[in-house]
């Protein structure tokens, strides 16, 4: 290198004046706020609730040592209407709005000589680790650690001021900061089971259990695996007469609405409901039954579509509970691309409802490509991935790695498995019956 490069130079000079790269946990609040949001908190990636944050954040800026929580209001009106194409307005402009201002922190910190990497507020995401973890940050650890609120029993952060009627996003930052924000002392959450009522598909539950996969597959019915499900579907049909059989008009037309103006959600109305928070709680506490009549009953009452696989929890929740509404049997879309990511998915897809009354152990050696032992136990409706093979499971298989992925993805069959060696088993292969039953997909 030239040591006398007018770059380098000028550098060396300018050592007395150039920004040291330090700020205040007040100047960075303050910087945040003038740039649009709502409140901000940071916290170090030290910090004991970002442990495993912590190789993602570093995988996206290896000279991270804080993060910056920001977060913006949404307005609550759109989100509440059964109107769903102004709730998915309200997100889109939200989420826009928030990757901004994390854009225009960032340059503003560029002053104080701090480099800042503004993450996804929503998507786009990291694709290819689709269907495990693809986003880079996750905006909900970090917002509680930075005293933003608390996550209710619906899983979304509430805010003490503004309740769960927010977008989050993160910024991290090349420096540390003076101070930390620390998280608030109480759940903003009123546990009123508000949101657990609402939800179509009975994702949420009263002792915080939440089936993310049966929300997946009904309000993300138009991105990801829903999308990938309507391909198969367009693919599979054999002309027209077949294709309209399985999707109505509307349905396609809703799919283009989603891939024009953006990926529509079908509910959100968890969030819709919920009346925590200091500048929401007033209505419900003042006349709880007109709360509900005005917010929960419109919800519980509309009409339409709900998405579900058939044999889940989720399909016996629309019976049951919103027989006024319509069920679409549909197909998760999601097929895991290794074994490691099918045994991550496996609690994620359990349905425990449909676990009950079942005790089953079950070991599984996985040869080939991926050569994994592990032993999957079901009981009281749990289910706990083991390493190591039990010598007492019910069931023993002793399979190929990738013809067991084919299987589950439908293009391989089990007794062709067995012909050809790639399955061998001790104990009653129909026990995989009842195994499989509590993973619909
Ligand atoms: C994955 C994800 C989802 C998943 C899982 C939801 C969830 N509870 O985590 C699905 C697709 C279901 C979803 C739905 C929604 N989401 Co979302 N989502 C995310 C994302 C990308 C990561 C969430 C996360 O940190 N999970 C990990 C831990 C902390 O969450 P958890 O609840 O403890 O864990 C459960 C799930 O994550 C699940 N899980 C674990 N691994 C995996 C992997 C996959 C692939 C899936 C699907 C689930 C899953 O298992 C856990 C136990 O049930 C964030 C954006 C981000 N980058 O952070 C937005 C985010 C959480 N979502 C948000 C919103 C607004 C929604 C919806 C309201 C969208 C809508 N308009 O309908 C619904 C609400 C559903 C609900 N009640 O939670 C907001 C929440 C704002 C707030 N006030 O808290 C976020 C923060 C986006 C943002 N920029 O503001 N979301
Ligand atoms: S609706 Fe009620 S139970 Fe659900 S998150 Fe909000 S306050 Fe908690």
């Amino acid at each position: 290198m030239n040591a006398n490069h007018p770059s380098v130079l000028k550098f060396k000079e300018s050592s007395e004046t150039r920004p040291q790269g330090r700020i205040s946990l007040k100047e960075l609040k303050e910087i945040a706020l003038s740039c649009g949001a709502d409140d901000a908190g940071v916290v170090s990636i030290h910090r004991s609730e970002l442990r495993e944050e912590l190789p993602f954040i570093q995988g996206a800026m290896p000279s991270t040592k804080s993060v910056l929580c920001i977060v913006k209001r949404m307005a609550q009106a759109p989100i509440k209407t059964p109107a769903r194409s102004l709730a998915n307005h309200e997100f889109h402009a939200a989420t826009k709005e928030i990757g901004e201002v994390g854009r225009d922190i960032v340059e503003r910190l560029a002053d104080y000589g701090i480099t800042g990497l503004n993450t996804s507020a929503g998507f786009p995401m990291e694709m290819q680790e689709f269907p495990g973890r693809t986003w880079i940050v996750s905006h909900k650890l970090v917002a509680e650690a930075a005293g933003m609120g608390k996550m209710g029993v619906h899983r979304n952060v509430i805010h003490p001021k503004f309740g769960n009627f927010i977008l989050l996003n993160s910024i991290l930052l090349d420096c540390e900061v003076t101070e930390e924000s620390a998280p608030i002392d109480y759940n903003p959450c009123l546990e009123c089971m508000l949101c657990v009522s609402v939800c179509p598909v009975g994702a949420i539950s009263k002792d915080g259990h939440f089936d993310a996969v049966a929300c997946l597959n009904h309000n993300y019915r138009e991105f990801m695996g829903g999308f990938i499900d309507w391909v198969d579907t367009l693919t599979e049909s054999k002309n027209k007469r077949e294709y309209q059989d399985r999707v109505t008009d509307q349905e396609t037309a809703s799919m283009w609405q989603s891939l024009s103006t953006g990926p529509n959600y079908k509910s959100a109305y968890c969030m819709a409901v919920c009346p925590a928070g200091d500048d929401i709680i007033g209505r419900f506490l003042s006349n709880k039954p007109q709360f509900v009549q005005d917010t929960v009953k419109p919800l519980q009452r509309k009409v339409e579509n709900v998405y579900v696989v058939a044999g889940s929890d989720a399909e016996d929740t629309v019976l049951k509970r919103f027989p006024n509404k319509i069920v679409r049997q549909i197909a998760s879309g999601v097929r895991p691309s290794s074994i490691q990511s099918l045994l991550r998915a496996m609690p994620l897809a359990f349905q425990r409802g449909k676990a009950k009354g079942l005790r089953l152990e079950l070991s599984i050696q996985f040869t080939g490509e991926e050569q994994i032992e592990t032993t999957i136990r079901i009981k009281e409706q749990q289910i706990e991935i083991l390493e190591g093979l039990s010598p007492a499971s019910d069931l023993s298989l002793t399979v190929d790695s990738k013809s067991w992925l084919g299987f589950l993805a439908g293009r391989e069959s089990l007794p062709l498995m067995v012909l050809r060696r790639k399955l061998s088993f001790k104990g009653d292969l129909r026990l995989l019956a009842k195994f499989g039953r509590c993973f619909p997909s």
